[in-house]
């Protein structure tokens, strides 16, 4: 006799009241493992799912590669039993509830990339049982959960909001916040079916501070576009701002600082190198792609991604400029780049411009090294480059240092009294005294 929806809810939710639910994250990366580390401290059974047998070793042993979760929290998860990880989908058939954490990058023709969610949504399809609360989390266009993953469970014969439940709920992660992280970053939730909101707002409700229901999947999924492309279409604002007050000789630090001073109704960007992070750079283009096939061109989001990916050109074109003031060139250049992560105080360079700005260097013919105190070594195409000490030796020697990640460890007036010319793409030395060293500003 097939339970009603009142009646399997009643069962999901108890479980959950009674923390006895299991559950199974897929994907264990900057989103995944922090969201199965505070359904851990929540009192829940958690089990990350991953493709990597390096990161089942390594959080098997209580170690995380993930900059915001230490191994002092990870650890004690895992000793307890609490938090565990696999590699065999087959733990998903114990699973009362599933949150599909994989990455969605950009094909090399900048579409969208759902193979990772396909393959997560697969192994589901094959263990999913009555009552079992599906949740991707995973940056994509509207209509995902709907047209793709919807269609593949409902495939097994049972019913959506009837006999298992399925929703949206959009990470919020931002690497390196140290005040808003997975547990106190509100939560938007948007289910299939009502019945499919309440229990993804009841599964959320137990680990994080505050859930805001949303009237649908495609809604929730729109909501996390909007907060990208509000990102980047206002760094690319700023970007093409610096642009013109280079060409009408302004400070554009200046200006942005100034502005910034409006208590209402300005929200202050930076200008930089360009636009780094597996989110940014990448997720407005699932929502311009999607409105395409609506027949609908999203001016806006790609005139940011124009503005936003030529920065790294106009830097190495500042960096010649300046060079030039010297009676030097690029080619044959020694030039010391400080910070290949796309942004400060993380170790991660997924598409950070600084990894453009090197390249654009070298084919240019400059000599380039980095100094990275987060990053020993990153992959430049078919090479590795190490990082080099940041040294005062490396920094005399060098005929320009170029800022492109502002760590906060650097010291940045000692950087500019022993460099001999400094061009600074992030306005780090803006508290560095006028007159120490040659300093020249995006
Ligand atoms: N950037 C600028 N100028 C700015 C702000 C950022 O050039 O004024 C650059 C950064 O240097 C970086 C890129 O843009 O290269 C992205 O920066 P970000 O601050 O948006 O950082 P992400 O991509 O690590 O994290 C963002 C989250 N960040 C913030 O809200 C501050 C948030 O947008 C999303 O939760 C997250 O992406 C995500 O996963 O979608």
């Amino acid at each position: 006799m097939p339970m009603t929806t009142q009646q399997s809810v009643s069962i999901l939710e108890t479980k959950l009241r009674e923390r006895t639910a299991k559950v199974v994250v897929v994907g264990l990366g900057y989103v995944g493992l922090p969201l199965a580390v505070e359904v851990a401290h929540a009192g829940l059974h958690v089990t990350g799912l991953e493709i990597s047998e390096r990161k089942v070793q390594l959080v098997s042993s209580g170690r995380s590669d993930i900059d915001d979760i230490s191994d002092a929290t990870l650890a004690p998860l895992v000793k307890s039993g609490k938090l565990a990880a696999s590699l065999d989908p087959a733990v998903i058939k114990d699973a009362d509830c599933v949150a599909i954490c994989v990455p969605t990058p950009l094909s090399k023709t900048k579409d969208p990339d759902v193979s990772f969610i396909l393959s997560a949504v697969d192994s589901v399809e094959k263990h999913l049982h009555r009552d079992m609360l599906v949740v991707l989390e995973s940056t994509t266009y509207p209509g995902t959960t709907e047209e793709l993953i919807r269609p593949r469970l409902e495939a097994s014969g049972m019913k959506v909001g009837v006999d298992f439940y399925l929703a949206f709920s959009p990470e919020r992660v931002d690497p390196g916040n140290a005040k808003w992280g997975t547990k106190n970053t509100p939560r938007i939730v948007g289910g299939t079916t009502p019945a499919c909101s309440r229990m993804a707002a009841a599964f959320y409700g137990l680990f994080l501070d505050k859930v805001v229901a949303v009237s649908s999947t495609q809604a929730a999924e729109m909501v996390k576009l909007l907060e990208n492309t509000f990102r980047s279409v206002n760094i690319g604002l700023v970007n093409e701002v610096a642009l013109m007050c280079d060409r009408l000789n302004l400070d554009v630090w200046e200006i942005i600082e100034a502005a910034a001073t409006k208590p209402f109704g300005f929200m202050p960007f930076y200008p930089g190198p360009g636009l780094g992070g597996h989110c940014i750079p990448i997720d407005p283009h699932y929502l311009s792609w999607k409105l395409k096939s609506l027949n609908y061109y999203a001016r806006f989001i790609e005139l940011a991604g124009d503005i936003n990916s030529h920065m790294p050109e106009y830097v190495v074109d500042r960096i010649a400029r300046a060079l030039n003031e010297d009676s030097k060139s690029i080619k044959g250049a020694d030039i010391l780049v400080l910070g290949v992560a796309y942004k400060r105080d993380i170790s991660d360079v997924r598409e950070s411009p600084s990894l453009d700005v090197i390249r654009l260097l070298q084919v240019r013919g400059a000599k380039v090294s980095y100094a990275d105190p987060h990053v020993a070594a990153v992959r430049m195409d078919d090479t590795i480059m190490e990082a080099v000490p940041l040294s005062d030796a490396a920094l005399k020697s060098a005929d320009s240092v170029v800022i492109l990640t502002d760590h906060t460890t650097y010291d940045y007036q000692h950087i500019c009294a022993t460099s001999r010319m400094v061009m600074d793409c992030r306005n780090a030395t803006k508290n560095v005294p006028k007159g120490v060293g040659r300093v020249w500003k995006l």
